[in-house]
């Protein structure tokens, strides 16, 4: 009745920014991104006999509060499936995600876990049902399944049984960079969780946003599968640029960027200026992540070291799916 997974964390080249359903995270678009291999979460999960509730360690320190309740909360939807009311759990989680590279462990961290619980139970889940579990944690989790480039559908059901994801492209497929530049800036005061509803409840742009992503995901889809770098770069970051200025025109209007996030676009712009094809993406957050080829790697890391407000540059390679330990 125990079992330890590992799941990578993922960055979206085609963001997930709003929901169809708060409570089974379904999403109002498809989402598109790159599993990474810098960063990750193992999780052990260990069902024991005498456990009157669960017991949820992080990185070696025991949770309790919101983050706790997240988790156990989550649990509950396996031990239904499994017809285990009374089973609990000891939940050991190790997260190898920097806080200050800004990257949600959430990803990395409902991935391993939903892949350890399923495996302690053994439920035998498929991939696809596994990512359908995934998603009711955290819903970018759902990508972090597989490895490589992975779209997540966002179904029509309303039981969200055709909402999960799937992988695109292996990790093998291509070799791109993603640079996570550690910024000087604090991190947000809006979550993404918030940040999402008030933009679907009350931007003025919204429609714009969901109007325009059919394109941008065929486009990309062709991009990556031909490797055309150009092209899914250029596109992953106009991608970017649109969900953010979908807060702008919520009520009240809230934006993730600060001076140091417009520092290092701008530094992206020059390095493009210079020729060498590199392209920014950013989630709910200040922090800037900068995709670009292998051959350019040391160009692109010593400009964006030097500019102002960066403490920090974290390479990552595209990683693969959950791996059981
Ligand atoms: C993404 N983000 O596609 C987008 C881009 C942030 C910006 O997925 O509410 O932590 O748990 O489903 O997955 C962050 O949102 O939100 C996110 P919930 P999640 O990666």
């Amino acid at each position: 009745m125990h079992a330890t997974a590992k799941a990578h964390t993922n960055i979206a080249l085609i963001k997930y920014w709003g929901k169809r359903n708060d409570e089974l995270i379904l999403p109002t678009n498809n989402s598109l991104s790159v599993t990474l291999d810098g960063f990750y979460t193992e999780t052990t999960v260990h069902f024991k006999e005498d456990l009157l509730q669960d017991i949820f360690t992080l990185n070696n320190e025991q949770i309790t509060g919101i983050a706790y309740d997240r988790v156990t909360n989550y649990l509950e939807l396996f031990r239904e499936l499994a017809n285990r009311p009374s089973s609990f759990a000891e939940v050991h989680s190790i997260n190898k995600v920097p806080t200050a590279a800004g990257f949600a462990s959430s990803a990395s961290g409902f991935a391993a876990l939903a892949a350890a619980t399923a495996k302690a139970l053994q439920l035998n889940l498929t991939n696809e049902e596994l990512s359908r579990f995934t998603r009711r944690g955290s819903g970018s989790a759902c990508r972090s399944v597989y490895g490589g480039f992975v779209e997540w559908e966002k179904g029509q059901k309303n039981d969200g049984s055709d909402s999960f994801a799937i992988q695109i492209a292996p990790q093998d497929h291509w070799d791109i960079r993603v640079a996570a530049v550690v910024l000087t800036a604090k991190e947000k005061d809006v979550s993404s969780r918030t940040g999402m509803k008030r933009t679907v409840d009350t931007s003025v742009f919204y429609d714009g946003w969901l109007q325009s992503l059919p394109t941008d995901l065929a486009e990309i889809k062709a991009g990556i599968t031909k490797r055309d770098f150009e092209k899914v770069g250029s596109i992953a970051e106009a991608n970017c640029l649109k969900m953010h200025a979908t807060t702008l025109g919520a009520n009240p209007p809230f934006t993730y960027w600060q001076d140091s996030t417009m520092t290092v676009m701008q530094t992206v712009h020059e390095l493009r200026q210079s020729g060498i094809p590199a392209y920014f993406t950013i989630d709910a957050g200040p922090n800037v992540k900068v995709l670009y080829l292998p051959q350019d790697e040391q160009r692109v890391l010593d400009k964006l070291r030097n500019a102002n407000d960066v403490t920090d540059v974290i390479v990552s390679k595209v990683g693969e799916g959950i791996s059981y330990l």
